[in-house]
């Protein structure tokens, strides 16, 4: 959920000013993923000194606090190491105390940065504290912090490396994580490691880097016992602790792929969670994996791994980004989320682009192709995702059965992980996450692996953990998404979604129109999606007028417009904080029909399509009961009264008609917001990617 950030310099002078800009630029870079409060360290006046700052609030209150302090900014330093952390508390209240860094002991020994959640924490802290040792914050990271010192201290006359001591704590650890490690004991180091929580490293020298990957060197048998602190029968630390040799490392040139042959070179490295926070320093950069611990030393990157695994690679690429900062600042609009709303005519095209030939009707999924003949000899489909996810799935599920005749469930990735649900090896699972990095879905995907299932990625974010892990998928390429309510993943990940569903049945000769069909529908959409967006002003005035006070609000439809309501409720209530229910209107009279009544505001998604008549009913029921719906339709409807108030949209293919439907929801959604004050790029108590459970 948060935000990790490290900066390291090597023969590369900077001042201290300047490292404090370069740290909270990249905070503000990550604010989009959320978070409450946000935290620095960094190196003091001499090489036994840290000094940390911390803020509850934005990333411009941490600046605010850097800015006024006394510390000399003047100060210039050669070599060092920075971190730098956006909080989203997991475990301990917001508050300056339980910010990031968190510290070993009062003189800032070892500093941590974490992502995630040690849940063996509790543990940790009981038998560190047994040994003497103290605590100041709340949270579970703290307890990194603290084993540190203590087996630094339990040290009998060997030094460890700072590589060696990571991987010793490391090894006690439980939960998911991406932790960043700094010590006054390794000056100029840093030490990172991940395992479940995203992390990247950016590297930028002068000169054109010669190597394109680095090498992972592999822990000595030594390492693999860690410090059995917590192991069964461990009397105490003390008599537990093993002391291990540092393993045998061969250096290959890679590591060293910065440098001259024996030449230093200066090298600057950017430790991030995701690429926004790097791209302006670098384009080169480093996916780290779970269980990856890298140490950077002197110029130099180490990758290691925890334990020796058959059949991991063992490098890493250094890839070269292809995201440009201006596509994740705000341009012209006020809103990242109005800009993502706006950018939909040109998002949806960039998802189909070099796949959809307009003129064959033919779609070509690369990233599927390979696997094309077990998918569709699957016995069924399941799709888990979350949210605005979660309703992308139920949007093309109907199509999906009606195109490849295979049976489609739709899941909830933590309902069917709580279910524990069956799963067999012919069964072909879709995970769609615009992060990739949404722990539930991981965690879903996991679990189908474990069982032998082809496991299919859609994903917006290149490289992150779901599209690393999968078998094969599809980036939907809709461009960074900072907003956290989510819109032009959306419409993506259903176009990407349907070419995929399109794609599947292309052997079938009885369903050629209809694909056919759909695919020309798909031409149409961009243009019509910016006809839809040319009633932005009419919606403002709707939301002003008629909406703006209520307290709650129902959106209803049927079939291929089910999702529509259930997305369009999902958006009003995560950024306007009004209570909004999507339902299907078939089941409006078991149960919702009792809330109708002349107050409570009802939109009913009724465009054309097979079930119009069916939603006509739905219509007829409500202002029986004096409802007084807002009905969003086809501009050329002509047969709905006028007394009705209307949000008219193109009309296109009963399978595609939700990309249109919605976007007057996700503008309607935006409009409510601002009305009602609120920040509609970070609403409260959510955040842009859920690492945690
Ligand atoms: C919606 C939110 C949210 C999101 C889920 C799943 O506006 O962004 O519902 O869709 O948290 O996230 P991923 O798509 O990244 O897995
Ligand atoms: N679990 C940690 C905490 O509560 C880190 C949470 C985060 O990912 O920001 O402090």
């Amino acid at each position: 959920m948060c935000g990790i950030f490290a900066y390291c310099t090597y023969l590369t002078e900077k001042d201290r000013k300047e490292i404090c800009d370069i740290l909270c630029t990249g905070l503000q870079r990550l604010e989009y993923r959320g978070y409450d409060s946000a935290g620095i360290g960094i190196d003091g006046d001499t090489e036994k000194d840290v000094i940390l700052f911390k803020q509850v609030g934005k990333v411009a209150a941490l600046r605010k606090l850097i800015t006024e302090s006394k510390v000399n900014f003047g100060k210039t330093f050669i070599n060092q190491v920075s971190i730098a952390h956006t909080r989203w508390a997991t475990h301990g209240a917001p508050s300056p105390i339980n910010c990031h860094p968190l510290r070993s002991d009062p003189t800032n020994e070892f500093t941590v940065i974490h992502n995630g959640i040690v849940t063996n924490n509790n543990e940790l802290r009981l038998v560190l504290q047994k040994k003497g040792y103290k605590f100041e914050s709340e949270t579970d990271t703290e307890v990194v912090a603290v084993l540190f010192k203590y087996i630094w201290d339990s040290q009998r006359g060997t030094r460890l490396d700072f590589t060696t001591l990571v991987k010793i704590v490391v090894k006690e650890l439980e939960g998911s994580f991406a932790f960043v490690f700094k010590s006054i004991h390794f000056p100029n180091e840093v030490v990172t490691a991940r395992r479940g929580s995203p992390l990247l490293i950016g590297v930028k020298t002068e000169k054109k880097l010669k190597i394109d990957f680095v090498d992972v060197e592999i822990a000595g048998p030594d390492v693999e016992k860690g410090a059995g602190l917590l192991a069964p029968g461990s009397s105490s630390l003390g008599s537990n602790f093993l002391v291990p040799q540092p393993a045998g490392m061969t250096r290959t040139q890679s590591r060293a792929f910065m440098s001259e042959e024996g030449v230093p070179q200066p090298i600057e490295f950017f430790i991030a969670s995701d690429a926004s926070a790097v791209v302006e320093h670098t384009k080169r950069v480093l996916y780290l994996e779970d269980d990856d611990i890298a140490h950077i030393i002197e110029g130099e990157l180490h990758i290691h791994r925890l334990r020796r695994e058959e059949g991991k690679s063992s490098v890493r690429a250094i890839e070269t980004l292809e995201l440009e900062l201006a596509e994740i600042m705000k341009g012209k609009f006020d809103h990242f989320m109005q800009k993502e709303i706006y950018e939909q005519p040109e998002s949806v095209v960039n998802t189909m682009r070099g796949r959809v030939n307009f003129d064959t009707h033919k779609i070509t999924l690369g990233g599927l192709k390979a696997y094309l003949p077990i998918i569709r000899r699957c016995r069924r489909i399941v799709f888990s995702a979350c949210g605005t996810s979660y309703h992308s799935c139920i949007a093309t599920r109907a199509i999906f059965e009606e195109l490849t005749e295979i049976p489609v469930s739709v899941e909830l990735a933590s309902d069917f992980l709580d279910r524990k649900t069956p799963i067999f090896r012919d069964d072909v699972c879709v995970f769609v996450s615009q992060s990739g990095e949404t722990a539930d879905t991981i965690l879903a995907m996991r679990y189908c692996l474990e069982r032998g299932a082809l496991c299919v990625g859609v994903v917006n974010t290149v490289g992150s953990t779901i599209s690393r892990e999968s078998h094969c998928g599809i980036h939907i390429n809709a461009g960074p998404e900072i907003g956290v309510a989510s819109t032009k993943a959306y419409t993506s990940q259903y176009i990407a979604l349907i070419m995929f569903a399109i794609q599947m049945s292309e052997d079938r000769i009885s369903l050629t129109e209809r694909r056919k069909q759909i695919i020309d529908g798909l031409h149409e959409l961009p243009a019509q999606i910016s006809q839809v967006l040319h009633g932005d002003k009419a919606l403002q005035q709707l939301a002003k007028t008629v909406l703006a006070n209520s307290r709650s609000l129902l959106i209803m439809g049927r079939g291929f417009q089910y999702a529509t309501c259930l997305e369009g409720a999902l958006k009003i209530k995560e950024i306007s904080y009004t209570h909004s229910e999507g339902i299907l209107a078939g089941e409006l009279k078991h149960g919702p029909l009792a809330l109708i009544d002349g107050d409570l505001p009802v939109i009913l998604v009724m465009t054309r399509d097979s079930l119009y008549p069916k939603v006509q009913s739905a219509l007829a029921q409500v202002t029986a009961r004096k409802g007084q719906p807002i009905i969003i339709c086809n501009e050329d409807d002509l047969s709905i009264s006028k007394e009705y108030r209307t949000i008219r949209v193109p009309q296109t293919v009963d399978c595609l008609q939700g990309i249109l439907n919605i976007i007057p929801l996700q503008l309607l959604s935006y409009h409510l917001a601002i009305l009602n004050g609120f920040d509609v790029d970070f609403p409260r108590n959510l955040a842009k990617s859920v690492t945690t459970e």
